[in-house]
């Protein structure tokens, strides 16, 4: 498979290391509207083919697929373009900022009978399929409850700096993440009831975010976020797992330890490993974009809808925006709401 990757900034890298070691791709060209980074990325991957301009990329074709690692304003004239070129495609999270730009993503990849993933990465850190296949297989029983954790004080705004600059951030940049994981482990949520707020004064959005969530099949789950939490150890990028059910308990717990208590206790420890071109903390990360990368080859190849298409990727946008309709109007919402 040839591809072509759009918006050559901070997590693009990774992308571009991970596709490296997917065997049967090349990336062919690069487009980014910013001829340093545009530059960088050609030099240090060896790709001779780059544009300014992503019309034009597409107009001279010679690729399957694209990978947009752009920010979300991009994304649906991107993925629109794409959809127009008879191209497969990835797109980044946050899929979009709305349900009707997002639905209209969809649409366009429908009618173009063309694959679309959305880079919903978290859900394939490799401790929590490790966590998801003891859940999975029926270890604890049916779950009744979830909690899905992520706390830090680690400083994202340095790689990120348009983290700090949006009226939204916790809930639509890293809860949108575990809002995902909560959805692979207990299915969809019917509501939700969310309180937000924001610690550091430097930062315009919200840095901590606490959520109920009542799944279709009966759960209930809390998903707590929190970038303001200062604390011993420093977890960042680990999401921290409890999961009850009617035979037991599942736990993934900071430096990635999975117990397991049913009618005896296993612990194991299921820390990533470090891949050549990875960097600790981030490794976790890193190894889940070589996963849900190979993960959409091999949709493509098969004919097979991704873990996290589009279309699946509406289900957890619709929690983000409802859990900010529950902050603002201090009420639970209902998904069929939106
Ligand atoms: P960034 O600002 O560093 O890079 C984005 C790049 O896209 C920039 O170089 C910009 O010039 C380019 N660009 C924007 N619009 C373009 C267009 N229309 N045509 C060509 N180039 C264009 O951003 P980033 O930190 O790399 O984040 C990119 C996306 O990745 C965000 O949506 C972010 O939420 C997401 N992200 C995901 C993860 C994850 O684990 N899945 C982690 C970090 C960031
Ligand atoms: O994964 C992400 O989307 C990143 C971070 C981990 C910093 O929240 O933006």
């Amino acid at each position: 498979m040839k591809g072509a990757l759009i918006g050559c900034g901070f997590f693009a890298q990774n992308q571009l290391h991970a596709w490296r070691d997917i065997d049967g791709v090349e990336i062919v060209a690069l487009c980014d509207q910013d001829a340093g980074r545009l530059a960088q990325s050609a030099a240090d991957f060896n790709i001779t083919r780059t544009h300014a301009d992503a019309a034009e990329m597409f107009a001279v074709g010679g690729f399957d697929f694209v990978d947009i690692a752009t920010t979300v304003p991009s994304h649906l004239p991107l993925v629109k373009m794409a959809a127009e070129a008879g191209v497969h495609i990835i797109c980044q999270k946050p899929f979009a900022d709305n349900l009707a730009d997002a639905r209209a993503m969809v649409a366009a990849a429908d009618a173009a009978q063309k694959t679309l993933m959305v880079h919903e990465n978290f859900r394939w850190q490799s401790a929590i399929q490790a966590a998801l296949y003891v859940v999975k297989s029926g270890s604890i029983g049916d779950p009744f409850f979830g909690r899905f954790s992520f706390r830090s004080g680690y400083d994202v705004f340095s790689g990120q700096p348009y983290l700090a600059e949006g009226a939204r951030f916790i809930i639509e940049d890293l809860g949108i993440h575990i809002l995902d994981i909560a959805r692979a482990f207990l299915g969809d949520a019917d509501r939700i009831a969310a309180t937000t707020k924001r610690v550091n004064p430097n930062i315009k959005g919200e840095d901590v975010a606490t959520m109920l969530l009542t799944h279709a099949g009966g759960a209930t789950s809390v998903v707590d976020c929190s970038y303001a939490t200062r604390r011993t150890p420093e977890t960042f990028p680990e999401t921290l797992l409890e999961i009850d059910g009617t035979e037991g308990t599942a736990r993934l717990d900071a430096g990635y330890q999975l117990s397991v208590t049913g009618k005896e206790t296993h612990s194991v420890d299921v820390n990533p490993p470090v891949l050549s071109w990875a960097e600790k903390p981030w490794h976790n990360i890193q190894e889940s974009v070589l996963t849900i990368q190979q993960h959409f080859v091999d949709c493509v190849a098969k004919g097979r809808a991704p873990q996290t298409s589009g279309a699946d990727n509406l289900q957890t946008l619709a929690l983000v925006e409802a859990a900010y309709l529950s902050a603002a109007e201090g009420r639970t919402v209902r998904l069929s709401e939106h």
